[in-house]
């Protein structure tokens, strides 16, 4: 039982790596950057035809692209290893929701800053376009901080760690950075700080990203 997981350090092929590593998989990383030169870019079209990572090749050899959806399917693969809330779980509706929220609207800016000329074709456009999407991306973060103040912790789902902290954690570390993620979302911060102090994301955290997990 072999995955195969195309990406790129510190894309979003980071949560499945994780996802893959907390669920104790064997799991082979092929290295392509869909944003890279022609071979690379080659690479990622052969197993997904919008040129885009993660792409996850299932045991059985079919390709699954989008993040949040190979995160659900594979919390609900190996439910005893509780990453995922129960379809009939109180937490439920919330990990659905917010998953949902980061890897469509909050990701969808970051598509936008991957190509701005797929969504204009003049140039002139795309400083502005840009700008843009990074104020609705603050935007958005600042409303689910909001949507989880008061909340008990430690983690968003409360005791149990989830995929969704670690969906969290990675976007944390993406543009604008990690500084500002902390300054705009004071009441996700502790949830994402200790999601990293665990020792499969903190090790896929160091392969990932520049700055290391605060100790
Ligand atoms: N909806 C996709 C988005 C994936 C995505 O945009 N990945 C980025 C890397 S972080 C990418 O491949 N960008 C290249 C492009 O969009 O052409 C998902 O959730 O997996």
């Amino acid at each position: 039982m072999t995955y195969t997981l195309y990406g790129k350090p510190g894309f979003g092929s980071a949560c499945v790596e994780a996802t893959l590593e907390l669920l104790g998989l064997d799991y082979t990383l092929v290295e392509a950057n869909p944003l890279g030169d022609a071979e690379n870019r080659a690479r990622v079209a052969a197993v997904n035809p919008l040129g885009q990572v993660p792409t996850l090749i299932l045991p059985d050899g079919r390709a699954m692209t989008e993040s949040a959806a190979i995160l659900i399917y594979l919390g609900d693969l190996y439910p005893d290893q509780s990453f995922a809330p129960a379809a009939n779980a109180p937490e439920r509706p919330d990990y659905l929701r917010w998953l949902s929220f980061l890897a469509t609207s909050v990701y969808s800016t970051f598509t936008l800053s991957d190509g701005p000329e797929r969504f204009h074709p003049d140039p002139a456009h795309h400083k502005t376009m840009l700008e843009a999407a990074d104020v609705r991306r603050k935007d958005m973060l600042v409303s689910m901080d909001a949507a989880f103040a008061g909340q008990a912790g430690p983690y968003l789902l409360g005791e149990r760690l989830s995929f969704l902290d670690v969906y969290l954690a990675m976007m944390s570390r993406w543009d604008p950075g990690r500084e500002s993620f902390d300054a705009h979302c004071p009441h996700l911060r502790p949830c994402v700080e200790r999601t990293e102090q665990n020792p499969a994301i903190a090790r896929v955290w160091a392969r990932n990203f520049k700055t290391a997990v605060p100790a």
